[in-house]
């Protein structure tokens, strides 16, 4: 395996472990990202649990420990345009891995200045991107890490397919059968912006042929992968806040600090999930897979199971003894959900996914326990409200909310 990967977004919470996979795996690789994730913590005053080390340290740390040189660009891909373009020409990469944008629904719901930072630096990240392929004129297969909440998690009564829906629609000759993009749904302004990035893609892909793999995620859980566990200094981020933590590393975090388990509503909300080793292996497979020139856009669904979050806070209360205690719901979402998820395409390419059962909550809990004494807990409660009238619960309760 060899080439050269553009890792957009390399510093964050997939980026990172991603970057060393390709590395490892015998790609050169240049990170690009801008920092305003880390930025965001100061605003935010509060941290990673774990205590991530500055990127250039990170970098040294790597080529220390395997001689491995990964390279570093700071650019803002949604503003700085020219230096974007003259890198694609400049490296002429295999692929650009896109992890650019602002991924956290609840800060996207703070107010309205997070909304509009949300829509403008996620829509033109993505927009810069594809016009900078077109321009540089390079062909390099662009993969992109959507969301599963593109498809809003309505209970279809089927499996989310992979991107693409088959619908029999009435023409003037009698039924058709048609195949349309799976019809967006968003439940944030976040997922919005991931709905506009699909637009994009058909428009880029059908106008200049553009080979485009989008990987609709699921929510990753876990911290570090093989790599990032070489070395301290290489270790991942872990969000547990009430904006960018999301919901079972959280729990594994509250179990671990005696908090209990902030399960929002009645906790009956079907998410889809994936441990973040395996986020690496599909976005390798992705990148070894790539669609041809003439092809559509690619469209995996890139998670590994479902669970509602009521059993995963019972798993998680089973394991460490946490209480479970219901919360008024702070996002607009179904309190009640089925989901199934399609992920025929990676098990196909020979994913073996890990799932809750293969022991791996065990080690995020180990991480958790080793760094608890920088956790601010009074960070763990939301203050992003979806909506005006809604209020902040700080108290939660022992039963559950309706469904
Ligand atoms: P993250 O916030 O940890 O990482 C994103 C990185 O992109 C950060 O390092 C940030 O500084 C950088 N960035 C943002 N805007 C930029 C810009 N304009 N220019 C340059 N760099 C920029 O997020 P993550 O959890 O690693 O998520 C990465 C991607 O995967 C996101 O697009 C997200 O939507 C998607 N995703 C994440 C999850 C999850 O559970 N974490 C699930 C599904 C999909
Ligand atoms: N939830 C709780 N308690 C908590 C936190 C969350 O009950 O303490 C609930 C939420 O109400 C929601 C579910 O858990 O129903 C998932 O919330 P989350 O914060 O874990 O995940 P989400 O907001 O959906 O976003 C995350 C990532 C995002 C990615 C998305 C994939 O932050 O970047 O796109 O997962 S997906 O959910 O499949 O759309």
């Amino acid at each position: 395996m060899s080439g050269h990967v553009i890792i957009l977004g390399g510093d964050g919470f997939c980026g990172w472990p991603t970057a060393l996979g390709f590395s490892q795996a015998g790609y050169d690789v240049t990170i690009v990202d801008n920092l305003s994730r880390r930025k965001i913590d100061i605003e935010l005053e509060c941290e990673s649990l774990t205590p991530i080390q500055p990127i250039l340290r990170r970098i040294k740390a790597w080529n220390k420990l395997t001689g491995k040189t990964v390279d570093y660009v700071n650019l803002d891909v949604a503003v700085q345009y020219h230096k974007l373009l003259t890198l694609i020409e400049d490296t002429r990469p295999t692929a650009i891995i896109h992890f650019a944008e602002q991924r956290a629904a609840p800060y996207s719901m703070k107010n309205s200045f997070c909304k509009r930072y949300t829509v403008n630096n996620n829509i033109n990240a993505t927009h810069n991107v594809l016009a900078a392929i077109v321009e540089s004129g390079v062909d390099t297969h662009l993969v992109h890490l959507g969301t599963m909440g593109v498809y809003g998690y309505g209970t279809a009564g089927m499996p989310i397919p992979e991107g693409y829906l088959k619908a029999v629609v009435e023409g003037a000759e009698g039924p058709k059968e048609i195949e349309i993009l799976y019809p967006a749904n968003p439940g944030s302004v976040y997922h919005m912006t991931k709905t506009q990035d699909a637009l994009m893609f058909y428009y880029y892909n059908k106008n200049d042929g553009l080979r485009i793999t989008d990987l609709h995620q699921g929510i990753v859980w876990g911290t570090n992968t093989q790599e990032t566990m070489r070395d301290e200094a290489l270790i991942n981020r872990y969000d547990y806040d009430g904006d960018y933590g999301t919901v079972l590393n959280r729990f594994l975090m509250q179990s671990v600090i005696g908090h209990p388990l902030t399960v929002y509503g009645c906790g009956g909300q079907t998410r889809a999930f994936i441990h973040i080793n395996d986020t690496v292996t599909c976005i390798k497979m992705a990148v070894e897979n790539a669609p041809k020139r003439g092809d559509r856009v690619q469209i995996f669904n890139q998670a590994t199971e479902t669970r509602t979050v009521r059993d995963l806070a019972e798993i998680v209360a089973e394991q460490t003894n946490a209480e479970v205690r219901y919360y008024k719901n702070p996002r607009r979402e179904d309190a009640v959900n089925q989901l199934q998820v399609d992920n025929t395409k990676f098990l196909e390419l020979g994913l073996k996914p890990t799932t809750l059962g293969n022991g791996l909550m065990q080690e995020v809990i180990d991480v958790a326990q080793k760094y608890i004494g920088r956790c601010d807990t009074s960070k763990i409660i939301t203050d992003s409200l979806w909506s005006k009238e809604m209020e902040v619960d700080t108290r939660g309760s022992s039963t559950p909310y309706e469904e």
